[in-house]
């Protein structure tokens, strides 16, 4: 499952481009209303909820609301003002909300409300009246369940009534079963945007108006048996896609290979479940990925391509056509078998029986991901499956298979929603694994047209053109240089949890060991001599220094709080001279244009001219060590959300060079919202991702050294800033 959610902030530029003031359609049209809204996108499953707060008054957005020590602009066109508290954690959190008269719901997260909202508790619930036809049903589905508006989801009405008591449907994970017939049954996509699987319900309207509602994470397996009542013009361009263009890749550049062809191995997995739910686009990030290696050298018998319905011509995509087999345009196939378990075991047999220690195996998966059964909410461990053709497999079955293989080096990349958990279940000695989420995420496709999804398109794309991210100049893109440049362009950044409690963005993990293996190994085989990443004239090293203990006791402390520092020497960040430096509490030094918030993204880093060792909402303690060699800060406190500890430092060098410091605590891997951390370096116009960004847990972490190694005009032309 991968998703679109952005798209709501997307419809909501749209419509500030599209719509002059009072061009909007009305469908909310009283604060009755838009209290049910707010209940509908917002406080949902939620059970976290304290307190819903108002503003009857309606007003015209954009609207700037302060909030606590935050400034907040919400919402465009006419609507209300709404505040909802949230029990997320030990420290107050607000969801503040401007529910527009058109159904739209801007949303930011803050930690005070805005002043002269009163008390907003739900009206009474509606007297149910009896219903007669699937149309007066579908009224009271609209009504009573999503807010008045079928606006940003995909409703499916059964085409049969349901004449007795209960309706049993078949879904891919399991029977839903609805009680409250006779009636009429929907089945409501609450995430259209999104692959599956993600949050949707089944929903029974009674004859005497009553609702019977079951979520579910997965479709019907027969969609034949409903039919679509809302109008979603955008399923066409997403779910249609025409292959890409393949026949530039003949043409493509062959890259450097530090291995011969003979000993380089690779699978290339991507189920999509059925016909309904294969994707064109999954065909493409396998195709993309597929003429990389070609690029590399690899021979067509050393590619195994296990893929949807394999070789059998039936129709296997939503678009009615069977996928193509043929990935490079050459006439050769290149699909060989079908996405299932037996021919996993299959391939992974005869990949044992003819690898051996010279030889490197690499791996991609994409399509549908999702959480092992029993794994529910808030996703505790990394247990996950990778959907393929009508079935699936776990993490621990995926890992059995690779373990089988004896290889030189292992190579991952996964690409599908909870892939984090492959990371976790595949890492090992001589293996680099990365995955476009945690396993508490899902995982997105790529805005605006969703030809690839956008974690794997990222890799793929920087694999296949050392101009976009060979940061070193030696010819070549490493693992670790795919992933820095994955992981800076990824635009899902979102740290928040939408009203099913699933997560909006996602948060690509890295995994490699030894840790420098992902900078030895690229598409083209295994180089040890190769040359570090180099990013503002930077190189990033991991080291055994002992976490700086602070000699002194803490001179400042606070939430949301920054310092300003006179350093004992200029510090040259990127060699440009700092006499002084402005603390934050948040777990970030800032060398131009500090900030308060403890909203930490990637982006925001490379907005910035900063070090952060863990930027994220932190309240710390802030300790400062001085000599003319060195200066070291020293954080330790807890997050803001739920009070975690955090414990982390960075000591800063006369010539520019830093090193970053963990102690105990530093955990942050669960789905609360606000709950990621960013770490690196930027100049402001040079970002250099610390590779502890992709690692769920900094507990007593080795420490970052980012070296200084030259100037800045020494530093290829390589800049990882996104340019949305
Ligand atoms: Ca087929
Ligand atoms: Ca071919
Ligand atoms: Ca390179
Ligand atoms: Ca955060």
């Amino acid at each position: 499952m991968r998703q679109h959610r952005h798209f709501f902030t997307l419809a909501v530029l749209l419509v500030l481009v599209a719509c002059p003031a009072g061009a909007f359609s009305a469908e909310i049209s009283s604060y009755a209303q838009a209290r049910d809204r707010l209940e509908a996108q917002v406080i949902g499953d939620r059970s976290d909820v304290v307190e819903v707060m108002g503003n009857p008054a309606g007003m015209t957005g954009p609207v700037e609301v302060t909030a606590g020590t935050q400034r907040l602009r919400l919402g465009n066109g006419p609507g209300w003002l709404f505040a909802v508290r949230l029990n997320a954690g030990k420290n107050p959190l607000y969801l503040i909300a401007f529910v527009g008269r058109d159904a739209s719901v801007d949303t930011h997260e803050a930690k005070a409300a805005p002043p002269g909202l009163t008390a907003a508790p739900r009206r009474i619930a509606r007297q149910a009246a009896a219903v007669t036809s699937r149309e007066a049903a579908y009224a009271v589905l609209l009504a009573d369940l999503l807010g008045h508006s079928a606006a940003g989801r995909r409703i499916h009405a059964a085409t049969a009534k349901v004449d007795g008591s209960s309706v049993a449907v078949p879904t891919w994970r399991g029977t839903i079963t609805l009680s409250g017939g006779p009636g009429w049954l929907f089945f409501v996509d609450d995430v259209p945007k999104a692959n599956w699987g993600h949050a949707c319900r089944y929903v029974l309207v009674s004859e005497d108006g009553g609702l019977h509602v079951q979520k579910a994470q997965t479709p019907p397996n027969d969609m034949g048996a409903f039919t679509e009542l809302t109008s979603w013009p955008e399923a066409a361009a997403r779910f249609s896609m025409p292959e890409a263009k393949t026949s530039a890749a003949a043409a493509a550049p062959v890259l450097r290979q530090s291995t011969p062809a003979a000993n380089r191995y690779a699978v290339i997995i991507s189920g999509g479940w059925n016909q309904w739910s294969n994707y064109p686009r999954y065909w493409n990030d396998c195709a993309f990925f597929f003429n990389t290696l070609k690029q590399y050298g690899f021979l067509d018998d050393n590619i195994t391509v296990l893929f949807a319905d394999g070789t059998d011509p039936a129709v296997d995509r939503p678009d009615g056509r069977s996928s193509p087999l043929d990935f490079d345009g050459d006439g050769v196939p290149d699909i060989r078998y079908s996405a299932t378990k037996a021919n996993i075991t299959l391939v992974f047999n005869q990949l044992a029986a003819t690898l051996g220690p010279n030889d490197i195996l690499y791996i991609f998966t994409t399509d549908h991901g999702g959480a092992q059964d029993g794994n529910a909410a808030p996703y505790s461990t990394p247990d996950v499956v990778l959907y393929l053709w009508g079935e699936m497999i776990t993490g621990d079955e995926l890992a059995a298979e690779v373990n089988k293989v004896t290889a030189k080096a292992v190579a991952g990349i996964f690409e599908q929603c909870f892939s984090g958990g492959m990371v976790e279940k595949l890492a090992g000695t001589n293996r680099v694994v990365m995955s476009a989420s945690r396993w508490w995420e899902l995982s997105y496709a790529m805005g605006p047209d969703y030809t690839y999804d956008e974690f794997s398109y990222y890799v793929t794309a920087a694999l296949a053109d050392p101009a976009t991210a060979d940061t070193n100049a030696d010819g070549t893109v490493t693992m670790e240089e795919a992933y820095l440049y994955a992981l800076a362009r990824d635009s899902h950044q979102s740290e928040s949890l939408d009203s099913f409690l699933d997560n909006i963005g996602e948060h690509p993990s890295y995994r490699s060991d030894p840790w420098d293996l992902g900078r030895t190994l690229s598409l083209g085989g295994s180089d040890p001599a190769a040359p570090a990443p180099r990013l503002a004239g930077y190189v990033q090293t991991q080291t055994d220094e002992a976490f700086p203990t602070p000699s002194g006791s803490a001179i400042w402390s606070g939430d949301d709080a920054t310092w300003n520092y006179t350093l004992p020497f200029p510090f040259l960040l990127a060699g440009q001279s700092h006499p002084t430096v402005t603390v934050s509490s948040n777990g970030i030094l800032y060398f131009a244009d500090p900030s308060i918030s403890g909203k930490n993204s990637i982006n925001g880093l490379a907005a910035a001219r900063a070090i952060a060792p863990q930027w994220d909402d932190l309240i710390t303690s802030v300790s400062v060590t001085a000599t003319s060699q060195h200066v070291t800060f020293v954080w330790q406190g807890v997050t803001y959300v739920d009070q975690r500890p955090v414990n982390m430092a960075t000591r800063l060098f006369p010539d520019g060079s830093f090193t970053l410091y963990y102690g105990s605590g530093n955990d942050l891997s669960s789905r609360l919202p606000l709950r990621d951390k960013t770490i690196g370096m930027s100049t402001g116009t040079v970002l250099h991702p610390a590779l502890g960004n992709g690692v769920a847990s900094l507990d007593a972490a080795r420490a970052l050294a980012f070296r200084w190694v030259g100037t800045p005009q020494a530093v290829p032309a390589v800049n990882l800033l996104l340019s949305e």
